[in-house]
């Protein structure tokens, strides 16, 4: 068989995948040819794929452990709990809970000990036009900061919140109650190196409450900047979808965020995958926000 066509899409991340049934079992040299083309273009773009959710979860498990989605049990395909359901279709007369998923900027499941090491997502309907995904590369965001600012945040840990997802406050009260409970705030490394490619990059997020050891004072002017450089323009990639596309993003190396930017009575209905990532950070508990509190009021006595 022949080797998988890589071309690149954009500067900062993007390749699309040429000659790759993904309903099949990947040969090892193509397993080879897409696996570093992962790493280097952190998005991989597969056209024309038209997978059953069995197929997604086969296709997704070549490349590591398969995340059951324990942590936000609601969302999942009623037959397979590996698939996510992420759609503003509405069933039985309710309005989807994912239908404004992902729309502020993130990487999957950071409100978890175990981020996603990466995640895999397939379009099966979208609107006529918008409905764009974007993704920004984080090892550019690390390596275009200042040594002054990189030496301050490269051992700083950074409280991920669950409760920041962009508009879940508006989810339906009793999974509100539950992932909350599921999961409370977490700490990870803001500048972990990469498991695989051995680089250092920026682990920021809009689910970032505050830095540890940090007032959220303190700690928003700095979030904004982070937040801002680390998904400018000049970063990032935006991928305009097609039906059938099946993408895999590096969770570990990217930010990305869903765009509302479509007409809503037109469906947009995608089913992803995501693999177990390491384990990572340490949920934050009372002695440590104690300390964070004593510095809040010493900062207003
Ligand atoms: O719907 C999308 O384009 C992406 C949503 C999202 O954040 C995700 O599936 O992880
Ligand atoms: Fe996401």
């Amino acid at each position: 068989m022949t080797s998988p066509v890589i071309t690149p899409l954009g500067y900062a991340a993007g390749a699309s995948v040429a000659g790759a049934d993904l309903r099949r079992p990947l040969e090892e040299d193509a397993m080879k040819t897409i696996t570093s083309a992962w790493h280097k273009h952190l998005m991989l773009v597969f056209p024309d794929q038209r997978l059953s959710p069995k197929e997604l979860i086969d296709f997704t498990s070549q490349f590591g452990q398969v995340e059951r989605n324990d942590n936000v049990p609601y969302y999942r395909h009623p037959e397979h709990p590996e698939v996510l359901l992420i759609s503003n279709k509405t069933t039985n007369g309710k309005p989807s809970q994912t239908r404004n998923t992902g729309r502020n900027w993130h990487a999957d499941l950071t409100y978890t000990d175990r981020p996603a090491k990466g995640s895999v997502l397939m379009c099966q309907e979208k609107p006529e036009v918008g409905g764009d995904t974007m993704f920004a590369n984080l090892y550019m965001a690390y390596e275009t900061l200042s040594p002054t600012i990189r030496k301050f945040i490269d051992t700083l840990e950074a409280v991920h919140d669950i409760t920041l997802i962009k508009g879940f406050s508006r989810r339906d009260p009793e999974q509100i109650k539950e992932m909350t409970r599921l999961n409370p705030p977490i700490a990870h490394p803001v500048v972990p190196v990469h498991p695989e490619t051995g680089k250092k990059l920026l682990f920021i997020s809009e689910r970032i409450r505050n830095f540890v050891g940090m007032t959220e004072e303190e700690s928003k002017p700095l979030l904004d900047f982070l937040n801002g450089h680390a998904t400018s323009p000049e970063f990032v990639y935006r991928h305009r979808w097609s039906v059938n596309d099946v993408i895999m993003w590096d969770n570990r190396a990217t930010l990305h965020i869903a765009l509302p930017d479509f007409d809503q009575s037109q469906s947009r209905h995608m089913l992803r995958c995501s693999l177990l990532g390491e384990h990572s950070g340490y949920v934050i508990d009372n002695e440590t926000s104690e300390i964070s509190m004593k510095s809040a009021l010493a900062a207003i006595s």
